[in-house]
């Protein structure tokens, strides 16, 4: 059986519905989790009746803002957490554990498309917790040969992300507002770029580690950078209003560039299917806003 730990979360919540033999565990309740458990206690006594071979861990404090006003339990959940699932994976043999990290280890791109081999130099908590937990699980390979896989997603979208959150993706942010009517608020100049994922593309690359089980560290994005100006523009274009973009004061220790090499994911079948103006039209301004996997 393969547990997901964050399945009420945006990516887990996908997971679990398309990987078959799957079982969600997260703290807070969901169509998508079967086990309500808290992952900073330890794991043992949530699992007492599955056998679990499989381990995709997507649960934790994803959001950088928060990890700034609360280091602590960011490194509660992300490390700790992160620690309790391996602990469970040494003891119960289980034999493939997928830890998924984020962009965010990398900090300042010194060189572009960001590889793997780039240098981590996280510039918040959150990168820095999420980046000790890879180190966690892969020293865990080094140790007791656990087959560990870390994903690091660029800035993944999905219609499952709730836009009235403080911690949303700039995507959700601002479907929601031009669905409002309100003006689209950049920070800065706008000619920022991200690598905008869509979470079917995640799904995909797991699903594709899942078959060969390898170890190793794989980018997980599409290649391409969009700016901040350019996703204002399509999403304004889409609603159909006349909306107002405003730009205010850069936010602090924003990233100008990021976009991935995904050389690596390539090379074990990953192809990605992202099209950004496509699928904004198809998860947010469609009548079936489920955007199923
Ligand atoms: C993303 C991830 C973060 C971490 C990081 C790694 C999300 C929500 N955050 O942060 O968890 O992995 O990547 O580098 O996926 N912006 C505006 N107006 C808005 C909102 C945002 O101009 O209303 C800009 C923002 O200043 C930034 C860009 O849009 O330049 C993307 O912002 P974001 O918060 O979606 O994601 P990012 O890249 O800061």
């Amino acid at each position: 059986m393969i547990l997901i730990t964050g399945s009420s979360g945006q990516l887990g919540s996908y997971l679990v519905e398309s990987i078959p033999n799957s079982i969600g565990l997260d703290r807070k309740e969901s169509q998508y989790t079967k086990i309500i458990w808290d992952i900073r206690k330890e794991i043992d006594s949530a699992l007492r009746d599955y056998e679990i071979d499989t381990i995709i861990h997507a649960a934790a404090q994803v959001s950088v803002l928060k990890s700034v006003e609360d280091p602590k339990i960011d490194a509660e959940n992300n490390i700790i957490g992160t620690i309790n699932l391996l602990e469970y994976a040494r003891k119960h043999d289980v034999k493939y554990f997928i830890y998924i990290s984020s962009a965010a280890v990398y900090g300042e791109p010194r060189y572009l498309p960001i590889d793997e081999a780039h240098l981590t130099a996280p510039k918040s908590p959150y990168g820095l917790s999420k980046l000790t937990g890879e180190r966690y699980a892969l020293l865990y390979h080094e140790l007791y040969g656990l087959k560990v896989a870390s994903v690091r997603p660029f800035n993944i979208f999905s219609p499952r992300q709730d836009p009235n959150s403080p911690y949303s993706g700039v995507i959700s942010i601002f479907v929601d507002r031009a669905k409002k009517g309100e003006p689209l608020i950049i920070y800065g100049d706008g000619e920022q770029t991200r690598d905008f994922v869509n979470v079917e593309d995640v799904v995909q690359l797991i699903k594709l580690l899942q078959k060969d089980k390898p170890t190793g560290i794989y980018n997980c994005g599409t290649e391409k950078e969009t700016s901040i100006n350019e996703l204002a523009k399509i999403i304004k274009n889409i609603s159909g209003k006349d909306l107002e973009i405003v730009h205010l004061p850069p936010r602090e220790g924003d990233i100008r560039r990021s976009y991935a090499s995904i050389e690596k994911a390539r090379s074990i079948g990953y192809k990605p299917t992202t099209n950004l103006k496509r699928d904004i039209e198809r998860y947010f301004f469609t009548r079936n806003k489920k955007g199923g996997v």
